[in-house]
Formats: C-alpha cells, sequence, structure tokens
C-alpha cells in the first residue's frame, strides 16, 4: 500500500515586497517542500524545482499559455490588453509569428549590428567616465542607457516618446502578477502608455529598415497577415527593453560584488557572453511565469486539475543544487550555465536572446577595455516588479585601466 502523501502548502506571498526584496530562501523553501507545492494565497500550484520547471515549460501540451502566462486566466478573465501573438498563444497560432520574429532576430540577421553596437557602448563607456568620473550609478548611468540607445533605433520607431517605453514595460511586467499594489501604481498611466507603443507598430511610423519594417515585409510576402503585423511589433516594444536593462543591471551587479570574476573576464574577454548566460542564471531577471493546465497532470502523486494556473520558479530551477551543484549561489565563469531556464525553454524560448546577448557582449567588452576594477560605492537598491528581478540604483566605482 502507498501512503498518500499530502500535497506541501505555503501561504507565503512570492508577489509581496518581503520576496520581491531578496526571493532566496523562500525559493530554498519552495524546492525543499517537494515537487509541487500549493501556494494558498492565489490557489495556484507552483514548481520550484529545475526538474519539474524544465519539464513544464517543454510541455506546450500539457502547459498551455493561451490562457495567459500571468495569474489572470484569460478562460474566465478578460485580458488588459490585446494578447500577445506569441507569449500568450500556442500552436499552431503561435507559429507564423514565432518564424517571423526568428529569423529577423537571429543570430544572421544580427551581424550586421555588431559593429555598430559595439562603437556605440565604447563611446557610452567613455562619455560616463569623462561626465560623472569613477563613481556614478550603473543602473542609470549604464543599464538603462545602453539598450535605450541601440534597440528603439533596430526597431526603428521614431526619438520622441521612447522615455515611455521602460513605465510601460515595467507595467506589463507588473500585470503578469496579481492586481496588488504595483499593478495599481502603474494603473493611472498605462491608456497613455498603451496608446503611445500601439502607435509606434504602425507601418508610417516606423524607419523604413528596421526590425519594425522587416515585420511588415514578412506580412507583404504572406508570412503573417498585416492584420498581425502590429502586434508582433509590438510584442518586440513589449518584450525587448525593460528584460535587457535588468540583465545588463544583473551582469554588472554580479561582477561589482565578484572582483575576481571581472579579473577573469579582463584576462579572457571572449568570455563576455557567457558571462551574461551565467548572470541570467544567477540573476534571473525574469523570475516568474504561469502556464495554465490542459488536462489533470500528475506530479510527484499529487494531481493538478485541468485549467489550473501553474506558477514556474525560474530563478529557483536556476539555483537548484540537484542542478547546478552545492555552488550553484555562486556567480562563476567557469561554470557552463548552458540549460539555465532564465531564457524558458521550448517553443516560447525567449526569441530575442541573441539582441540581448549581443547587447551585453558590447557593452562588457567596452567596459573590459576601460575598466580594470568594478566595485560597489554604497548600497545598491532593488526595484520591486511582480515578474522581474530589478535594481533601482546601484552606485559603482571604477579604476579605469
Ligand atoms: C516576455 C518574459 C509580447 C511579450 C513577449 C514576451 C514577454 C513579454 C511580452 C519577456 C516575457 O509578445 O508582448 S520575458
Amino acid at each position: 500500500m502507498t501512503l498518500a502523501v499530502s500535497l506541501p502548502t505555503s501561504d507565503a506571498d512570492p508577489f509581496g515586497h518581503a520576496v520581491l526584496e531578496d526571493p532566496i530562501p523562500f525559493h530554498a523553501a519552495l524546492r525543499a517542500a517537494g515537487p509541487v507545492v500549493h501556494l494558498t494565497r492565489y490557489d495556484v500550484h507552483a514548481f520550484a524545482r529545475y526538474e519539474q520547471v524544465h519539464a513544464a515549460l517543454r510541455d506546450w501540451q500539457g502547459f498551455q499559455s493561451a490562457a495567459g502566462v500571468g495569474l489572470a486566466n484569460f478562460r474566465v478573465e478578460k485580458p488588459w490588453r490585446p494578447p500577445s501573438l506569441l507569449l500568450e498563444a500556442d500552436p499552431p497560432h503561435h507559429d507564423a509569428p514565432r518564424r517571423v520574429l526568428q529569423k529577423i532576430l537571429g543570430p544572421r540577421a544580427l551581424r550586421k549590428l555588431r559593429e555598430g553596437w559595439t562603437a556605440d557602448a565604447e563611446a557610452l563607456v567613455e562619455e560616463v567616465l569623462t561626465e560623472h568620473g569613477p563613481e556614478f550609478d550603473a543602473v542609470t548611468r549604464l543599464a538603462e542607457v545602453f539598450p535605450l540607445r541601440v534597440f528603439p533605433d533596430a526597431v526603428g520607431i521614431p526619438a520622441a516618446g521612447r522615455e515611455n517605453l521602460l513605465p510601460y514595460g515595467d507595467h506589463l511586467f507588473n500585470a503578469f502578477g496579481p492586481p496588488n499594489d504595483l499593478v495599481e501604481k502603474g494603473a493611472s498611466r498605462i491608456g497613455e502608455l498603451s496608446a503611445w507603443t500601439n502607435a509606434q507598430c504602425a507601418r508610417d511610423v516606423l524607419a523604413p529598415a528596421g526590425f519594425g519594417a522587416d515585420i511588415w515585409a514578412a506580412a507583404d510576402r504572406g508570412e503573417i497577415t498585416r492584420e498581425q503585423a502590429p502586434l508582433v511589433v509590438r510584442s518586440l516594444l513589449s518584450a525587448g527593453v525593460d528584460t535587457t536593462v535588468h540583465g545588463l543591471s544583473a551582469v554588472l551587479y554580479a561582477f561589482a560584488s565578484n572582483p575576481d570574476q571581472w579579473v577573469r573576464l579582463r584576462a579572457e574577454p571572449g568570455a563576455a557572453r557567457v558571462a551574461f548566460d551565467e548572470a541570467v542564471r544567477w540573476e534571473s531577471p525574469v523570475q516568474t511565469f504561469f502556464r495554465t493546465t490542459t488536462r489533470d497532470i500528475e506530479v510527484g502523486g499529487h494531481v493538478i486539475p485541468d485549467g489550473h494556473k501553474v506558477l514556474l520558479f525560474l530563478g529557483a530551477a536556476n539555483r537548484d543544487p540537484e542542478r547546478w551543484g552545492s555552488r550553484a549561489d555562486e556567480f562563476d565563469l567557469g561554470r557552463d550555465p548552458s540549460g539555465h531556464v532564465g531564457f524558458g525553454m521550448g517553443l516560447h524560448q525567449c526569441v530575442g536572446q541573441h539582441v540581448a546577448r549581443l547587447e551585453a557582449e558590447s557593452l562588457l567588452t567596452a567596459l573590459a577595455r576601460r575598466v580594470a576594477a568594478i566595485d560597489l560605492a554604497g548600497p545598491a537598491v532593488r526595484h520591486h516588479n511582480n515578474t522581474l528581478r530589478a535594481w533601482e540604483s546601484m552606485p559603482v566605482r571604477v579604476t579605469p585601466a
């Protein structure tokens, strides 16, 4: 006879300020509790171990996205904006827009951007050192500035109004969580921000060359419809800014708090790419996502009923000692971070990951050339978001090389 083991529960709030400030102990407790945990506060199931997070991300048939990848169930509630054709869709609808973006954002297509982005990164580092000297805020002077200089240009949107991109994204990523104070804080401006973002997706607003124009050209070729094109452009503007800003903040924090690893990077500048992936594993700028079960699903002797939301803790999976070893909590350039789920996994895996890596590689390479040491000059301050692990400010002191 087998003993029925009761489903582990947690009444903690993953979207409360205590957990958002430092989720690491909460993640460890969730992993220890079992392969699946019931979060009583929201009546959702949660996976925090690498094995289950990885498996759920790959099983798009059992864990659908079309009911929304936030807490809200689109089968029950109306989404706050028209759903994304990529993120909030399953095959077969998902596939044509995905194929279009995958080609436009693929490594081959990005080759023509590398030279310019490298030069832009060198100019930015020079500018920061000249204007601010050796002490500056790495979030507001580097991590926010670099993506906002290169990415909207690459998409081809006009210069005016670009300051809307970060607050639009901040609200979007908050809105995947519960309707808490963070969502309320963004609510008053979201009408205006959405209207501006949507307006940038029109063909005649976009530059004649760029990712936006490429999407419209794919519509001309019949690869997607003309009705789909503006929503695919919206996906770039939604997913491409806050994620890379916080990804760059993460890798800058990783180095500022691990000076030995900066020495290692400078000795081996080709390691910038893998350093970024290790930082994405270590910090997991995108912390969580939901899926919705499409049938009863058994996990560790428990049944998650059809139609239930499951919260996937990417950040917890990325530090699971069962997968990453006893030093999972260390940022280590000697590690092979491949297989991390910081960009997701399976058919929704980040389509912009090559863009993100190119931004990071450009900035880290420029910094490594110009800066011998980078240290925290004061306490770094977290920015709380329901989905993103982010920094508000990060005072650093650099030693010019
Ligand atoms: C996202 C986790 C969209 C969209 C796509 C992806 C994200 C957000 C929005 C980036 C999710 O298609 O609008 S990291």
